[in-house]
């Protein structure tokens, strides 16, 4: 699905700002018909954010079901003629959308777009209400899944198996724009490069609508055209091609234009391939540094913020990351497109996150996770249905270097494989050209786990030092060493995507005890000289990037505290000792060995 952008021939208006806001814990707005007329007893809402921190009373903030937005538009008169879109950057979980009183879209998944054509149901000079019904419930039919329950006084209340807030609400932009009648509806491009003759290629398929002829130019950063294709498809040469990595994130330009209609994708040429135990950017080795992340913050909650992104891409370049993982689901496409500008590498995540009903304190000791009544077929539908148009949105960014399925599902299930087969299969049909990974979970190391042969690269999640072998990073040192071993058996590339421990901010101890920061800066010492110790292992993604949000429970003080940045983007000591290994010196070359 393309992005909404501004062209030649399309305009975008975002419809950010206060919208009416209703919560309708009655379940009352579906049957009244709410978005027959202006929204009674509203109040108002940011958008985009999540509304839960927004709020002062408990109960509206674990609201369990629908609440209502709603604003007015006013449609420019200067789209007489043109195809006009409305679309919703992510709704969580699930949303319907009416164009004044006509139902114009319905989609489940938080973290996804969609959009529906509304043309016939806007005037174009005239104010039109759009109204969306949103609904925050997760089950054992939604990805991520989650069971409701009805407390003695009638209260719905949300479990769920995953370690963050569930947030929701209007998270990102919601847009209106228009485009010809005839349009560019779709467009993926893959490239090239051969780093021993410079020599790149960039193919593109577009999906087309309407009548006029196709065209594709593609143009170097300064504009100047460089190859140019004929008709829908078409593979375009480019000799001492510019190739986009870290250290240079060039960007080429693909303008694709259909009858009237004119599109720009920004293009880097760059390969990513799995070789033995190795990830190869452009033929090169990649060792990946940097953190499993969230879209987290104080008030906006999962709401995308500019300020938040640019801070924290500071942060990360400050630190010495060169990548991260969109734990644990697709972020905005801003990110994205940021990433790709700045020379991110990116592990995109799907939201199938708490796919393991008996895991540690948020699961059921011995529940079993895969089959009917638990994560089964519909949920598998939705787990498939989210990987497509995970796929369908970031395909063609540069940034995106592996496609990751899922975070910490129950792989020691036998049931897990037949679960996870058609996923992977159905991934590598959709996109060839990306490794395929899942994040590993604990209670599945090399002996129990069922899939992982299924996939490319070896990710694995763990917490010797903390949730294994706690305060005893002796212990915790050689049980890392001795799985990661077992794990480099399998000759694949290992990135070990969670590791780390909770710091309060101020908290210190000499001896490093759990909880100080010193215990955080101890344990990540002492997991990178094992990573270091062992060739396979090619990344290193610290646990958490910042502190986050999640549910209320006694082990989460005020949230979850791995991160080595406050939630207010401070650096704790653990990031400042990142920051001198990640940026100073190859480690052959310090004075201090
Ligand atoms: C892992 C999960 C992550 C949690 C983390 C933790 O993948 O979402 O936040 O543990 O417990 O199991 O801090």
């Amino acid at each position: 699905m393309l992005a909404p952008r501004e062209s030649r021939s399309r305009e975008c208006r975002r419809l950010d700002g206060l919208w009416r806001f209703r919560f309708d814990p009655g379940t009352e707005g579906t049957t009244g018909r709410w978005w027959q007329e202006p929204l009674r007893g509203a109040r108002e809402m940011a958008v985009p954010a999540s509304y839960n921190d927004l709020v002062t009373d408990a109960g509206e903030r674990e609201h369990v079901g629908d609440v209502w937005y709603q604003r007015d538009v006013q449609v420019p008169a200067t789209w007489e003629g043109q195809r006009i879109v409305l679309r919703c950057d992510a709704a969580t979980h699930r949303a319907t959308v009416w164009a004044g009183d006509t139902e114009v879209a319905g989609h489940a998944g938080g973290y996804t777009p969609f959009e529906a054509d509304v043309t016939d149901h806007l005037r174009c000079g005239e104010s039109a209400r759009i109204t969306i019904r949103l609904n925050n419930e997760l089950t054992m039919a939604t990805i991520p899944p989650g069971v409701i329950s009805v407390s003695a006084s009638g209260r719905r209340k949300q479990r769920y198996f995953h370690d963050f807030f569930n947030y929701a609400g209007l998270h990102r932009p919601v847009w209106l724009y228009s485009t010809p009648r005839s349009y560019v509806a779709d467009l993926s491009v893959t490239t090239a490069f051969d780093p021993r003759t410079g020599a790149g290629r960039v193919s593109y398929h577009a999906v087309v609508a309407g009548t006029g002829p196709t065209s594709a130019v593609l143009r170097d950063a300064a504009g100047e055209a460089v190859a140019d294709g004929a008709g829908a498809d078409g593979v375009l040469p480019v000799p001492g091609a510019r190739a986009w990595g870290p250290d240079d994130p060039y960007l080429y330009r693909l303008d694709v234009r259909h009858g009237p209609d004119e599109f720009s994708l920004p293009v880097g040429i760059r390969t990513v391939q799995v070789e033995g135990p190795r990830l190869l950017l452009n033929g090169e080795p990649v060792a990946l540094r940097g953190f499993g992340m969230h879209e987290d913050s104080a008030l906006h909650g999962k709401g995308h913020d500019d300020a938040r992104m640019v801070r924290d891409f500071a942060l990360l370049k400050w630190v010495g990351a060169n990548s991260f993982r969109t734990s644990h689901y697709p972020y905005a496409e801003e990110v994205l497109d940021y990433a790709d500008r700045q020379g991110l590498l990116v592990i995109d995540e799907t939201p199938a996150v708490g796919l393991h009903l008996s895991l540690g304190h948020m699961g059921d000791a011995g529940a079993r996770t895969f089959g009917p009544g638990a994560i089964g077929e519909p949920a598998a539908e939705a787990h498939g249905a989210a990987l497509r148009e995970l796929i369908s949105r970031d395909r063609n960014h540069p940034s995106v270097i592996a496609w990751s399925v899922a975070n910490e599902p129950d792989t020691a299930e036998p049931a897990a494989r037949g679960y996870f087969a058609p996923l992977v299969s159905a991934v590598r049909e959709l996109d060839p050209s990306r490794p395929v990974c899942f994040a590993n979970v604990a209670t599945a190391p090399p002996e129990a786990d069922v899939v992982t042969d299924l996939f490319d690269l070896i990710c694995v999640n763990r917490y010797y030092g903390w949730y294994a072998d706690p305060g005893d990073l002796e212990a915790a040192e050689r049980g890392l060493e001795a799985e990661l071993r077992a794990w480099a058996r399998q000759g694949k590339p290992i990135l070990v995507t969670e590791f780390g421990a909770d710091a309060l901010p101020g908290l210190h101890a000499l001896p490093p005890t759990m909880w100080s920061e010193d215990y955080q800066v101890a344990l990540i010492t002492m997991s990178l000289r094992v990573f270091r110790r062992i060739p396979e292992v090619i990344g290193e993604h610290v646990w958490n990037f910042a502190d986050f949000a999640t549910a209320q429970a006694v082990h989460r003080p005020g949230g979850n505290h791995k991160g080595v940045f406050t939630r207010d983007r401070q650096p704790k000591p653990a990031a400042w000792f990142l920051r001198e290994l990640w940026t100073g010196p190859p480690p052959g070359q310090r004075s201090s060995g």
